[in-house]
């Protein structure tokens, strides 16, 4: 098989890096390790930045985000007994968009076959070659057979866990990363939302979240220790936990039903700086994860793809020194959002190594922002998303 970019991973990066590509007549190949219904299966994100449904509209596939979405023009922070609004509508004149990763996926996928795309599922052994050269190579097994494809470039979308970064010699690869001492867990229950809009709160048992998919689909999170299993905690555990972290009015509006899916993340900052390496180009989490407190993993993952399709596509009308600029772009905006995320966690979260002076001074950050304007204002810039 030849085409012009392999990309490895059919996430939300992988795709949207596809359809965009397609739009400007340019052929891909997309290879995934699980099957479309796995990949469709995996409750991630749920707030989605101005900059990605940009993209989605220039993908073209921007029609059910924008009918089935829900713009929200704020978002509430809990303080112990406290809770106060950060008004992003007036502050920025922007909003977010409530729309879960796996609509956007599946939007993709339809979108991708309809255009009659070429996507393998369920590859496995997946190797790159020859990326230093004009023309490197991707093998693979596919249905019983060791397949390869010839390409131009590869676009290494793949996630934290794919072979893409692994394929940059180790004594290349600069790598960076920061690992929290918690987790958060997270449940989706077919119940109606607490609140109208996200509750990020802290609180001293732990920090919470309450989240949504739609009017009676809600996505709740609390920090749990890394040495916690989904075993440990029934629902009813769960509940309790949730009640306690928010404050007393969110607490008291709370329906609580059984869940329907629950499972414990990690929290960790990881930036690999090497973005490129010859022919190869990572792009969203295959070369750096946020912890989910700003809501900005896929949202960086958009801003990365962004960029690679304008150096692609540059690229494949001739001019390659487009592709010599990606990472420096790319990466400044990844650091902010770094920041942004590693802020928002260390603000609002509960660290097991606190003195008794941090805890103060955390508490008075968070006073600060219940009641200054320009600490709000440079919350509500960044979490409604930095301009590519
Ligand atoms: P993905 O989604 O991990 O997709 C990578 C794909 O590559 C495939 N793959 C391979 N394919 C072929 N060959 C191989 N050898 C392969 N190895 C792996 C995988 O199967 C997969 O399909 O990465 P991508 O596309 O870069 O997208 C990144 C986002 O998924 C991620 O950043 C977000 O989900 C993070 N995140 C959030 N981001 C936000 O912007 N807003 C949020 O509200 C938000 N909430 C979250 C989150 C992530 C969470 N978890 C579980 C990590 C909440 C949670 C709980
Ligand atoms: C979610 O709805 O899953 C969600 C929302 C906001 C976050 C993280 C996750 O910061």
């Amino acid at each position: 098989m030849r085409t012009q970019v392999c990309i490895i991973g059919g996430g939300p990066a992988g795709l949207l890096l596809g359809q965009l590509l397609h739009r400007r007549g340019i052929e891909t190949i997309l290879i995934e390790r699980k099957s479309r219904d796995y990949v469709l299966s995996r409750i991630r994100a749920g707030v989605l930045e101005r900059g990605f449904v940009g993209l989605m509209e220039e993908a073209g596939v921007a029609g059910r985000l924008h009918r089935e979405g829900y713009p929200h023009d704020g978002v509430m922070i809990g303080a112990g007994a406290e809770m106060f609004r950060i008004d992003f509508a007036k502050l920025t004149g922007h909003r977010v968009t409530v729309y879960g990763q796996t609509e956007v996926t599946r939007d993709l996928y339809e979108a991708r076959e309809a255009a009659g795309l070429p996507t393998l599922h369920e590859v496995d052994e997946v190797a790159l070659q020859g990326l230093e050269g004009a023309s490197p190579t991707v093998t693979f097994l596919h249905e019983g057979e060791r397949k390869t494809i010839r390409c131009d470039y590869v676009a290494g979308c793949d996630g934290f866990h794919g072979p893409s970064r692994q394929a940059i010699p180790e004594e290349k690869r600069r790598e960076v990363e920061k690992v929290y001492p918690f987790g958060w867990l997270g449940i989706l229950s077919e119940t109606p939302p607490v609140h109208e809009e996200l509750i990020y709160s802290s609180s001293k048992e732990g920090f919470a979240l309450c989240s949504m998919r739609n009017e009676t689909l809600s996505r709740y999170y609390v920090q749990v220790p890394m040495s916690d299993r989904v075993e440990d905690w029934s629902d009813a555990r769960f509940w309790a936990a949730l009640r306690a972290r928010i404050p007393a009015g969110a607490a008291d509006a709370l329906v609580t039903g059984p869940s329907i899916e629950k499972s414990i993340a990690p929290l960790r900052s990881f930036v690999c700086e090497t973005m490129r390496w010859g022919r190869l180009f990572l792009c969203g989490d295959a070369a750096h994860i946020v912890p989910p407190t700003g809501a900005k993993g896929l949202n960086t993952a958009a801003s990365d793809v962004y960029y690679l399709y304008e150096a692609l596509a540059a690229a494949c009308t001739g001019d390659e020194a487009a592709l010599d600029a990606y990472a420096e772009k790319a990466l400044a905006r990844v650091w902010k959002t770094q920041r942004f995320s590693w802020w928002m966690t260390q603000l609002l979260h509960h660290f097991p190594e606190q003195t008794a002076y941090d805890r103060r001074v955390q508490a008075a950050e968070l006073t600060f922002l219940a009641e200054s304007e320009a600490a709000q204002k440079a919350l509500a810039e960044q979490y409604v998303g930095l301009p590519y």
